[in-house]
């Protein structure tokens, strides 16, 4: 049976069974003071707005049996999987790997690095660590999708014009039909992420569509 997700620009039929919800990087390190985003110079506040449209769009996904994903932006320890180029951006003295308030910046298994406890992982969803701002880009998450026989991927999470763009236009180019959460997705720059919701639905969708979470909630009603 198929569901229809009122979108921009036209409404999407998705199958539930081939559909996943993919939260992107709703991780401490983004949305909490002493961070990953702090340390790059950024009101980390503006993030908050995504918390309560992804707590809905989970609960609706978690609701309807669809398989969630969530991802981390960070590094091993070692840092062996940090390009030098990324360590150099931010404050000197509050790089990648550096002390902070919630651990190691943006270091695996360090407090920072966990998604925040509105939107923390339930029992059996996959949490899948990325080292760079596409969810595809140098981890299994294609593997997971082929597996679970999906075709559609519903896009939530930080940022819109960063680490949801790249994994929507990574996930398009693979065949994947990508649509934005908008509501539930936010960016330091509220301006980049209403541009980059439209970039995402403009030209009859040219990497995708951009729904809401309250439609979401509709169609899996
Ligand atoms: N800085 C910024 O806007 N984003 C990131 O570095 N990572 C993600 O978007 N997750």
């Amino acid at each position: 049976m198929s569901q229809t997700l009122d979108a921009e620009p036209g409404p999407l039929s998705f199958e539930i069974g081939k559909t996943a919800l993919v939260v992107i990087d709703m991780q401490r390190d983004f949305l909490e003071p002493g961070g990953f985003g702090e340390t790059l110079g950024n009101d980390v506040s503006l993030l908050q707005a995504a918390v309560g449209p992804c707590a809905a769009a989970l609960a609706a996904a978690r609701a309807a049996g669809m398989l969630v994903i969530h991802t981390r932006e960070g590094h091993r320890p070692d840092l062996s999987d940090a390009p030098p180029a990324k360590i150099a951006r931010g404050e000197p003295s509050r790089r990648i790997g550096d002390p902070g308030p919630m651990g190691r910046i943006l270091v695996r298994g360090e407090p920072g690095h966990d998604i925040v406890s509105a939107l923390y992982p339930a029992e059996g969803e996959v949490v899948l660590d990325k080292p760079g701002k596409g969810a595809f880009h140098q981890t299994d998450l294609e593997q997971i999708l082929r597996n679970n026989g999906v075709d559609t991927l519903l896009v939530c999470g930080v940022t819109t014009e960063v680490c949801v763009h790249t994994t929507i236009r990574e996930g398009n180019d693979r065949g994947y039909r990508c649509v934005a959460i908008g509501d539930a997705c936010a960016s330091y720059f509220p301006e980049f992420h209403r541009v980059g919701l439209e970039m995402i639905k403009a030209q009859g969708g040219i990497f995708g569509w951009v729904s809401d979470s309250a439609a979401l909630t509709r169609a899996l009603d």
